[in-house]
């Protein structure tokens, strides 16, 4: 029984659904580019998963979302096909509000207490590239 993890690339498995035998998928520059800058920030509705996002070598990704009361900012991706960090950025004053550097799966940030506004998230990579992340704010 062919399973993920067994050291073959066998026909029902790809890089998206077993990288571990199959290989980290080729980064592709994603639908949402270019959002390089705070200028050029995509806008996040709330409760809203976005997906095949990717952090190709040199790439930023910056997106916007209002903040009014306690906001959950959450990315989803696999250490292990790239290390991701997350940034927030007041649009109000310019300034970093916060970020989360953790070296495992998964970055999640809670904002309480922030004045109400527009924020931005700023995410990019610890390694050059991670092909395939999703975020989404709550
Ligand atoms: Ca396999
Ligand atoms: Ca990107
Ligand atoms: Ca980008
Ligand atoms: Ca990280």
């Amino acid at each position: 029984m062919p399973a993920c993890g067994d050291g073959s690339c066998s026909l029902n498995e790809d890089c998206d659904t077993c990288f571990e035998d199959c290989g980290i998928c080729a980064c592709v520059t994603d639908a949402e580019e270019p959002n390089n800058g705070s200028s050029s920030a995509v806008t996040l509705a709330f409760d809203t998963d976005y997906c095949d996002l990717s952090i190709c070598t040199g790439d930023v990704d910056w997106f916007e979302f209002p903040v009014n009361g306690t906001t959950t900012i959450t990315l989803n991706f696999l250490q292990a096909e790239g290390d991701l960090e997350l940034e927030i950025y007041s649009q109000a004053t310019g300034d970093y509000v916060t970020g989360a550097y953790s070296a495992d799966d998964d970055e999640v940030l809670t904002l309480t207490g922030q004045p109400t506004g527009m924020y931005w998230a700023r995410v990019y990579g610890d390694d050059p590239e991670n092909p395939d992340y999703c975020i989404r704010v709550d």
